[in-house]
């Protein structure tokens, strides 16, 4: 990882965020890598708002830092082909978090899975009606809102009851999501970041 992108991404100093990407991208450092130190970055960024050094403006500056070093990265985002079967996705309702289930979509994408955005604030009978319509071997519910989990947790036994769980996995992701969380939502895996989400479907439907 990169402690110079790290801090600057806590730090908020987004000329030479973008100064490092781009030097790191010209030396052949993978984009994931790359991503990996900006959400270690953007760990620190909601601890100092935890412990209100930062403030709601501040995180949404992050945000913003964020999303425009992801495009100097849009390289990632290249083959298309869905070769590797459908994987639905969005953000639990109440919560409008999406940066990482953004990188968790293009880093899906570009392995070979047809991805279905939600977006964001996903009401749980969204996720049923495109279970029912895009019949995907595995879902994935983005939460970043510990005051979101009994929502997340709401919308997996709905899944359930609707009888279609039998086929299609769950996933959980977002950055308060432990293993015990997910446990407690009753999703089948906890996804720590997107390399995790490709391997663990990957491996689902045997590629
Ligand atoms: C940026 C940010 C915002 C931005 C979001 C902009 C956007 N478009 O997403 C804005 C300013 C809007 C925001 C608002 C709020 N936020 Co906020 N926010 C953050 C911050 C700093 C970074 C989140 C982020 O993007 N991380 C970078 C990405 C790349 O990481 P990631 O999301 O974890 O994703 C990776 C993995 O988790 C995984 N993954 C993620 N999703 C999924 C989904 C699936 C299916 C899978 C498989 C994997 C996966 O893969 C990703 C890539 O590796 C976090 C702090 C933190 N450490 O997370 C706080 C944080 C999440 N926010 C927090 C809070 C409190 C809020 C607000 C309530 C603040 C307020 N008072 O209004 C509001 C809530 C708004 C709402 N209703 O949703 C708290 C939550 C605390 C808690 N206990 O729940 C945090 C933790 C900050 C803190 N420490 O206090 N926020």
């Amino acid at each position: 990882m990169s402690k110079r992108l790290i801090e600057a991404m806590a730090d908020l100093d987004e000329d030479v965020v973008l100064e490092e990407v781009k030097t790191l991208k010209d030396q052949g450092v993978d984009s994931l890598k790359i991503i990996e130190s900006l959400q270690e970055g953007m760990g620190i960024v909601g601890k100092r708002f935890e412990e209100k050094e930062y403030f709601l403006s501040e995180l949404i500056m992050s945000a913003e830092v964020f999303n425009e070093a992801s495009e100097l990265l849009g390289g990632m985002e290249n083959a298309r082909e869905s070769k590797n079967g459908v994987f639905v996705l969005g953000t639990i309702y109440d919560d409008i978090h999406d940066i990482g289930k953004n990188i968790v979509t293009t880093v899906m994408r570009s392995n070979g899975f047809e991805v279905i955005d939600l977006g964001v604030d996903v009401p749980t009978v969204k996720f049923i009606e495109a279970i029912k319509q895009y019949k995907p071997k595995v879902v994935g519910i983005s939460c970043l809102l510990t005051t979101c989990f009994d929502n997340v947790k709401e919308c997996v036994q709905a899944i359930e009851e609707a009888g279609l769980r039998n086929d299609t996995k769950i996933l959980v992701g977002g950055g308060p999501v432990d293993d015990a969380a997910g446990k407690y939502m009753r999703a089948d895996i906890v996804a720590k970041n997107a390399q995790n989400t490709v391997d663990y479907c990957k491996q689902f439907v045997g590629v």
